[in-house]
Parts: structure tokens; C-alpha cells; sequence
């Protein structure tokens, strides 16, 4: 059985959408991220940059995200989370998974752990940089609105994949940036979302997250 190092709504929602998604049998440990769980020593030793999350299965102890979310789909294919290997469609799924974690990600993180992103601590400065990193994300979720604008109902094309639960989990966060501007407010984003939530396996992990509504 897998089993996810979990908190609800981080990163860790991205693996355990798929999860869900595959329905293969895992279990959630709670991380006790309010009083440090993730910087201790026990976590640190499964993940030394003392990030949420990591997954276990087996002997594999493995941390990054997007890393977990291919291994999942790769173990799985059967759910068909990813084009088959060595095709152009699964180029396209590993051009979008590293535009997601490579642009809107870290951005995200800036925006929400803005002093680690200034030496100067003071309001405006830290207001500055925070401004700065919803600025970037919102020209990031604005490709990622383009490459939904002909219609398609997902970032590949017809079918779901990896990339879409990855995308909505940042997309979710993205909730709140300035009311009016952000991801959900996007003329092709905002649908694509306001769709996933209505979609079974997102509505059952927010739940099961204990997310409050609204979720984007
Ligand atoms: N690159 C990492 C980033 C994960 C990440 O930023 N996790 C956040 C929660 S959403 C976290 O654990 N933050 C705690 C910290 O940075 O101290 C991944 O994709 O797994």
C-alpha cells in the first residue's frame, strides 16, 4: 500500500488526486506542519529539504512532486494518467509538467513565503515582492488560459491526465491573489477549473482534505 506524507491543500494534493484517480489502495500521514512536523529530524531523513510531500512505496522513499506524480502514472498505466511513452502527446505532458513546476510553482511559493524572497523584512518591501510574485504567476496561468482557448477541454487535448489535477491544485492556490485577477477569473482557465471541481476525484479529495469552499 502506498503510503502519502500528507497535509491538506499543499503539494500533496496533486498525489493524492491521483491516487484517488487510480483507486489503488493508500493511506494519508497527517504531517504536523503547524508545529514543524515536516523540519524534523524523522521527515528530514525521507525528505532533506523538509518539504510536504513525500511518498512511500515500499523500499522507494521518494520527495518532489512532479517526480511522485509520474512515478504514480508510470506504475499505473491502466489509468491512463499519461500518453504512452516515447509518443508526441507525452512530450507535450513533459512539456507541461515542467512549465507548471518550473513557472507558476516557485512563483506560488514566493508569493505565499515572501521572506525568503527579501532580506528586507519591512511591510512595503515584503508587500513589493508579494505583488512581484502574483504578478509572474498571473503571466504564467495567462499561457496556460491561451492553451485552453481553443476549446479543449484539457491541457493535452481530450482526455485527462497528470498535468490537469497539477494544474488545478495550482490554479487553486492562486485563489488568493487580488479578487477579480486571478486564475479563476480567466476567460478559459477559470471554466477549466470551476470543471475540475465538479469533477468526481477533485470533489472527493477536496472533501476528504476537509477544504472549505469555494475551492478555486
Ligand atoms: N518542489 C517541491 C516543493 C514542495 C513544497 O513547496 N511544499 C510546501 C507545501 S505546498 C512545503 O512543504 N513548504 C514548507 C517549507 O517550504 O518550509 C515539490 O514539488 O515537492
Amino acid at each position: 500500500m502506498y503510503l502519502l506524507h500528507h497535509f491538506p491543500g499543499t503539494a500533496a494534493m496533486a498525489p493524492h488526486l491521483l491516487l484517488r484517480h487510480i483507486g489503488v489502495p493508500f493511506r494519508l500521514e497527517a504531517i504536523d506542519r503547524e508545529n514543524g512536523g515536516h523540519k524534523r529530524p524523522e521527515y528530514l531523513a525521507l525528505n532533506p529539504s523538509g518539504r510536504i510531500p513525500v511518498l512511500i512505496d515500499g523500499d522507494l522513499v521518494l520527495f518532489e512532486t512532479a517526480a511522485i506524480c509520474l512515478h504514480l502514472a508510470d506504475r499505473h498505466p491502466e489509468a491512463k494518467l499519461a500518453p504512452a511513452l516515447g509518443t508526441p502527446q507525452r512530450a507535450e505532458l513533459y512539456k507541461w509538467l515542467m512549465f507548471l513546476t518550473n513557472s507558476p510553482q516557485p512563483d506560488l511559493v514566493a508569493f505565499y513565503y515572501t521572506d525568503r524572497f527579501t532580506v528586507d523584512h519591512g511591510e512595503t518591501a515584503l508587500a513589493a515582492c508579494r505583488a512581484a510574485a502574483e504578478k509572474r504567476c498571473m503571466d504564467w496561468f495567462h499561457i496556460l488560459d491561451q492553451q485552453l482557448a481553443d476549446g479543449r477541454p484539457y491541457l493535452l487535448g481530450a482526455d485527462l491526465t497528470l498535468v490537469d489535477y497539477y494544474l488545478f491544485m495550482l490554479g487553486r492556490w492562486g485563489r488568493n491573489f487580488t479578487p477579480g485577477q486571478c486564475p479563476r477569473d480567466l476567460p478559459h482557465l477559470g471554466p477549466f477549473l470551476q470543471r475540475m471541481c465538479r469533477h468526481p476525484v477533485v470533489a472527493a479529495t477536496c472533501e476528504a482534505e476537509g477544504l472549505a469552499a469555494p475551492w478555486v
